[in-house]
């Protein structure tokens, strides 16, 4: 026995605000006690006011990111957030069988829900990377485009939960937000059963980050021994401290980061 951590490595886009993308996995995961790793597909300019711009990385640059943590620091969980590109998104499924606990979280729409990727983004995702996954989290917009279906209530996002899990063999677990209803319900579906995640509102500007903390925090839990229900479960009250601790803070004028820390 040694008090070594697990490793669990991020695959994603820098923020450079560190509310979201790979700044906020790097916090989420050194909150729960594991060592994080990075591999960087884009670096974003951005404020809690939005994103400036966004400057792809080589994906030369990425496979040489992998490709030297494989070899040394090889991961007990792996998360994507922003991949990007269709290419991004194979390089990863290529890699599959050495990132295991993989935990997909398909980046596929913006904060304000507009489209980021070209439909052989989303093939890529639908075709080689979420079968690869043990667990893919669309928001319900990405869970729409995945499933090319509305999703508009609660009943089409258990259907369009249900409908992907089959088509790619790997639970989905599809986040409801602001969806319908006088709670959000996260939905995990396996394509047999349907398990609901029903939440609270905590009424709070500063959301930006939450679901690659929730993903995160899955595979912090699976890196060490989780099963996948009880990973969800935990990771689901984990975010919801965290938002609820910042809901007073202001740092920036726009939406702010959460309590990745647990400092409120
Ligand atoms: O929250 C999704 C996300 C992931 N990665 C990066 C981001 C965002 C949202 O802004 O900027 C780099």
């Amino acid at each position: 026995m040694t008090n070594t951590p697990a490793i669990v490595m991020t695959i994603g886009g820098s923020d450079s605000g560190a509310g979201a993308g790979v700044q906020a996995d790097l916090k989420t995961l050194s909150a729960h006690g594991v060592y994080a790793t990075a591999v960087v597909t884009a670096v974003t300019a951005q404020n809690t006011r939005g994103v400036k711009a966004t400057h792809p990385v080589p994906v030369d640059t990425i496979a040489a990111q992998m490709a030297a943590l494989l070899s040394d620091l090889p991961p007990h969980a792996v998360k994507t957030g922003l991949l990007g590109r269709a290419e991004v998104v194979r390089l990863a499924a290529r890699h599959a069988k050495r990132l295991p606990n993989l935990v997909v979280d398909p980046v596929l729409v913006d904060r304000n829900g507009e489209v980021l990727v070209a439909g052989e983004v989303i093939d890529a995702y639908r075709e080689d990377l979420i079968p690869a996954a043990v667990l893919a989290s669309p928001n319900h917009r990405e869970a729409a485009l995945l499933a090319d279906r509305p999703v508009r209530n609660r009943a089409e996002q258990e259907a369009a939960a249900k409908e992907l899990a089959l088509s790619t063999g790997t639970p989905i677990l599809v986040t409801g937000g602001r969806l319908d209803g006088p709670r959000p319900v996260d939905v995990l579906s396996d394509g047999v059963s349907t398990h609901p995640f029903p939440g609270r509102w905590v009424r709070s500007r500063n959301v930006h980050g939450t679901g690659d903390a929730l993903s995160a925090s899955i595979a912090a839990r699976l890196a060490g021994g989780a099963g996948l229900l009880t990973a969800v479960g935990e990771a689901k009250a984990w975010t919801a401290r965290a938002i609820a601790g910042a809901a007073e803070w202001r740092l920036g004028r726009g939406e702010g980061p959460i309590d990745y820390f647990g400092w409120a």
